[in-house]
């Protein structure tokens, strides 16, 4: 195996024996065959679009798959074998499909479009053979690993919002636009880098499409305290980020004596007005992904993991935790996928939760979240008033992933360091670096304005956007925001592409910056965009502060 496509990437370069996030080379080396059978379809799907020819089926599987090969989604051998198996299938499909249409293939065909095979044995045999390392440039292998990496985190946010029934042939189309141009050896840096860049639009668009779907089923986020203490009814957990899955546990929870909590990704499913309705919806339970050990431990009830981040469950409540969706763990219970207008059946969770005990408090009190677009916007007249009274002189955008790496302590210490008039805007997991120190507000603006998970990012951009206008500036990079995001997987390429592509400059990135940046592709986004790294906090309190 080989994989470098988080940043907890063994050593800094690649995880090679097991990931460090508990993937088995054999995992890992399936994906990467299913990624390569998902280029092969793309190639086909690429020409048949061209000629009208659009398979929903190979949308679906392309999207699905593409997500389940994030970071922590899922571990399960068996899944990827028979995804692997399945879109072989969808790849003939689509191939006589577009032939249908008149499409005429030439006779060399890429590899990924023709190879097939059935029997596992054949399958783990090319797996080994097909991932990063296959290409040799490593300047080019860097920014096909950049793009692909940016279409996962794509492809989680459109599976969201398909969830919820919205999608974007144009985002389908890209998708496949891009994974087969990273089997196209013609190619160069160039072009790759324009790909790149078009990745960013595109991820624009999914991630505004996921708002709309967010916001248009479940209403605006609104600020919100959410109680971070336990109650003496047994519960259920729910962690990772799709919200229908939220919608169908309350509905199904509701009047059984049964509390629900969210965990790490899925807090901000309390901010939302469909959801706030529901009395036993409790609380947030925890911290970010990576204490899942400890804190799974404690909650005492069953657990519903919606997406990533797993992390290899312990004995001690492996049969309390359950995958729905893209995710999946080898011996874990998998909750089937909802027929067409129906529901998921969380029943056999509810059952569990009442024979477990209630959750052990391992804290208490409140934090307050729900600054996404609309509400900060809705405050726009405070936030531009505090902004010409000088009483806030800068606006810090720490949004991203949080981790395991104690070297993350940076950030905690950079929000607590930072100056009483600053603001911190936040989306994603990182958030749980300081979302819990009391850093108290400005005139009533509390100085941690969270405006969801991950994807809401997009929020964050949206208000930037809408700063730039009220200031009548010209340029994004005038306002007085700085950019000290944390990154772990394959969301926030997407996050980060869809920033560069909106024309932010200076980014820093950490804790460390991607080990699939080569020296040079990292020099490019270092000289284009000011792309830079982190430092110790005081040195990078005092550069961002003189700006
Ligand atoms: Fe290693 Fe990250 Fe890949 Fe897991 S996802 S194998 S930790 S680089
Ligand atoms: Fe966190 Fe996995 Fe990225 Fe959605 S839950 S931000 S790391």
């Amino acid at each position: 195996m080989f994989c470098y496509q988080c940043q907890e990437a063994a050593k800094g370069t690649g995880c090679t024996i097991q990931g460090v996030c508990g993937k088995p080379s054999d995992v890992a080396n399936l994906q990467d065959l299913l990624l390569f059978v998902l280029k092969g379809i793309s190639y086909y799907s690429v020409k048949a679009r061209k000629a009208g020819v659009n398979l929903e089926a190979t949308d679906k599987a392309i999207m699905d798959g593409l997500f389940a090969t994030i970071t922590n989604a899922n571990f399960d051998r068996e899944v990827f074998i028979n995804r692997i198996r399945k879109a072989l299938e969808l790849r003939e499909e689509v191939k006589q499909a577009a032939e249908a249409a008149g499409v005429i293939f030439p006779v060399e065909l890429p590899e990924a479009a023709v190879w097939s095979a059935y029997e596992e044995a054949d399958l783990d045999a090319k797996a080994g053979t097909v991932g990063v390392l296959a290409t040799g440039n490593e300047d080019v292998r860097s920014l096909r690993e950049l793009l692909t990496y940016g279409l996962k985190g794509m492809a989680a946010y459109a599976e969201h919002a398909y969830q919820l029934g919205y999608t974007d042939n144009a985002v389908f189309a890209f998708t496949a636009k891009g994974l087969a141009a990273t089997l196209d050896d013609t190619l160069g840096a160039e072009e790759l880098i324009a790909l790149n860049m078009e990745a960013g639009q595109v991820g624009v668009s999914v991630m505004a499409l996921l708002d709309t779907a967010n916001t248009s089923t479940y209403g605006h986020p609104e600020i919100t305290k959410v109680n971070i203490g336990a109650g003496t009814n047994p519960g259920i957990l729910i962690s990772g980020h799709d919200l229908r899955d939220m919608e169908d546990l309350l509905k199904q929870t509701e009047g059984t004596g049964v509390d629900v909590y969210t965990h790490s990704e899925m807090l901000p499913a309390h901010y939302y007005p469909a959801f706030k309705k529901y009395k036993h919806f409790v609380g947030n339970y925890g911290n970010a992904w990576w204490k899942q050990d400890k804190e799974f431990d404690s909650f005492n009830g069953p657990i519903l993991m919606t997406t990533n981040c797993i992390v290899p469950p312990k004995d001690s409540y492996k049969d309390r935790i359950y995958t729905t969706g893209q995710a999946g763990f080898p011996g874990v219970k998998h909750i089937a996928d909802r027929e067409e207008g129906g529901a998921k059946d969380f029943s056999a969770l509810i059952e569990q939760a009442k024979t477990c005990q209630p959750p052990v408090e391992i804290e208490t009190g409140e934090i307050v979240g729900g600054f996404a677009h609309e509400t900060v916007l809705s405050l726009a007249d405070t936030v531009v008033g505090a902004v010409k009274s000088g009483a806030i002189k800068r606006f810090f955008v720490m949004a991203g992933c949080d981790g395991r790496m104690k070297s993350r302590d940076y950030y905690t210490e950079f929000a607590s360091a930072l100056p009483q008039d600053t603001v911190i805007l936040t989306a994603g997991c990182a958030k749980y670096k300081y979302n819990k120190l009391d850093l108290g507000d400005i005139g009533g603006i509390p100085r941690v304005l969270d405006a969801g998970q991950c994807n809401d990012s997009y929020s964050l951009a949206v208000i930037a956007l809408k700063l730039k206008e009220v200031f009548e500036l010209n340029d994004i990079n005038e306002l007085p925001i700085s950019y000290n995001i944390a990154w772990y997987e394959q969301k926030a390429v997407i996050v980060l592409l869809a920033l560069l592509y909106l024309g932010v400059k200076n980014i820093h990135l950490g804790p460390t910056l991607p080990a699939f940046l080569s020296p040079n592709v990292a020099n490019v986004l270092v000289n284009t965009f000011g792309i830079a790294g982190i430092g110790s906090v005081q040195e990078d309190l005092d550069m961002f502060l003189a700006v």
